[in-house]
């Protein structure tokens, strides 16, 4: 299964990783998002879109950037 991490900035609480988390799995093909305050990533595992990811982020209100 394909992982995809993203650097997810703007969080600064666990109702923060909620939410990102929340609009992460809302995507289409994601299987599992684990989101890490600490760490300012988000991993993401499935078939999802890299966009659509930092896409549904963005929308939520956080700044989303795909990370190597
Ligand atoms: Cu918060």
């Amino acid at each position: 299964m394909q992982a995809t991490t993203l650097k997810v900035t703007g969080m600064t609480c666990n109702h923060c990783v909620m939410s990102v988390t929340k609009a992460l799995k809302q995507v289409p093909g994601v299987q599992s998002a684990e989101v890490s305050l600490e760490k300012a990533q988000a991993v993401v595992k499935g078939s999802a879109d890299a966009q659509a990811l930092v896409k549904a982020v963005e929308d939520e209100g956080y700044q989303a950037a795909l990370q190597a």
